[in-house]
């Protein structure tokens, strides 16, 4: 686990995270008519501020600074936890167009000094704002060319950085080797793969699979559930969280998580059909505490030849959301079916979130020879 210098660690930050604004703006009153700052951010960022008063759009300036503030502290300390990322971009977009609102120029004011700051650490190099004229000349050299055509913000430059690392169909690319354009992804084949929706106790879709106190594996102590706090899609992710696992040689590994998918109407399992031949993503976040690498693990069937046979290990995250890529065939002779079962071998804890499987359409001329199954993991920049 990495120890950070900051006291209470992701807790603390999961609730500056949670509440946005509120933990870091305490001598601003926050006026009743303003909706919640995480949807108001949401919502400044999807459209520019038009609507709003110039007093509320003065308040919600200064939210915006201080969040700004506060997460690129939070994202200097921890470059690879996705979940900052996507709040750092998301915040300093929100703030950009607050500032053309304001007839600001782009990137400046003091609002904007948190965001170059994290620009800058991104990409790598000292961010030149143009203030007047889109770039002519490569301001950050480390990004990609195509890159550099793009609007040249600090804003810009975070996103492009947040794509890079959760953009699926950009990551379907690289591990295929082929261009972008030429991928299309299918429909999402998972039933509630961002465990916001919850029946009795367990994620709908989902059944409980517990591999322990009963024959032939060893005892253990498991818990499952919600975590409402600090997701990475959506509301909620699903949580395993282990306090003892008896260790007894003769027996199987205690395990346990969450499998797709039980069908409440029909009270049967029902799997994930793959056409043979065609390749598949399977997608997801998650995040580990305390939990030894490689003990968090995702299965999705018995057969080699169907994506991948038993339990893929992740590394641990400490404490970071994570991505998990991978791309594969159902390289044998018939239909096969998979249900993703996603669990822990071990004590510590293990988030999952935003779980897909789709099916991966290619451009027509384009084509990749069914292969193993190729795995892909963020890198930090
Ligand atoms: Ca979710």
């Amino acid at each position: 686990m990495r120890h950070r210098h900051w006291s209470p660690s992701l807790i603390g930050w999961g609730f500056i995270f949670t509440l946005l604004l509120p933990a870091c703006t305490a001598p601003a009153p926050q006026p009743t008519n303003l909706p919640p700052a995480a949807s108001l951010t949401r919502s400044l960022a999807d459209s520019p501020p038009a609507n709003l008063k110039p007093e509320t759009l003065k308040l919600e300036t200064t939210y915006l600074q201080q969040a700004a503030h506060y997460y690129n502290r939070y994202h200097a300390l921890a470059p690879d936890d996705l979940l900052g990322l996507k709040r750092l971009a998301g915040v300093c977009t929100a703030l950009e167009k607050l500032g053309q609102g304001e007839g600001e120029t782009r990137g400046q004011g003091e609002g904007m000094k948190s965001c170059r700051e994290a620009a800058e650490r991104v990409s790598g190099s000292m961010f030149q704002v143009s203030s007047s004229k889109p770039p002519d000349e490569p301001e950050t050299p480390n990004l990609k060319p195509e890159t550099l055509k793009l609007e040249t913000t600090p804003a810009a430059v975070l996103r492009e950085a947040l794509a890079a690392r959760t953009d699926d169909r950009r990551i379907v690319a690289e591990l295929l080797g082929v261009s972008v354009e030429d991928v299309e992804l299918g429909p999402n084949l998972v039933e509630n793969g961002g465990f916001d929706e919850w029946v009795e106790g367990r994620p709908e879709w989902w059944t409980w699979s517990d591999m322990f106190n009963h024959e032939p594996f060893n005892a253990a102590a498991f818990a499952g559930g919600v975590d409402g706090l600090l997701s990475f899609e959506g509301q909620q992710a699903a949580r395993v969280d282990g306090f003892w696992i008896q260790q007894q040689e003769d027996k199987s590994r205690a395990r346990c998580g969450y499998w797709q998918q039980w069908d409440e109407e029909q009270h049967s399992r029902r799997s994930i059909t793959l056409t043979v031949g065609s390749p598949y993503l399977l997608s997801f976040y998650y995040r580990t505490e305390n939990l030894a690498n490689g003990a968090a693990t995702v299965w999705v069937s018995y057969d080699p030849m169907v994506l991948f046979a038993h339990d893929h290990g992740l590394p641990s995250t400490g404490e970071d959301w994570h991505h998990f890529v991978a791309v594969g065939w159902n390289r044998s002779d018939a239909e096969a079916a998979i249900r993703p079962l996603i669990r822990s071998f071990a004590t510590g804890s293990v988030e999952f979130d935003d779980v897909q499987v789709r099916a991966i359409g290619l451009a027509e001329g384009t084509t990749v020879e069914a292969d193993d199954t190729r795995f892909w993991m963020a890198q930090s920049d």
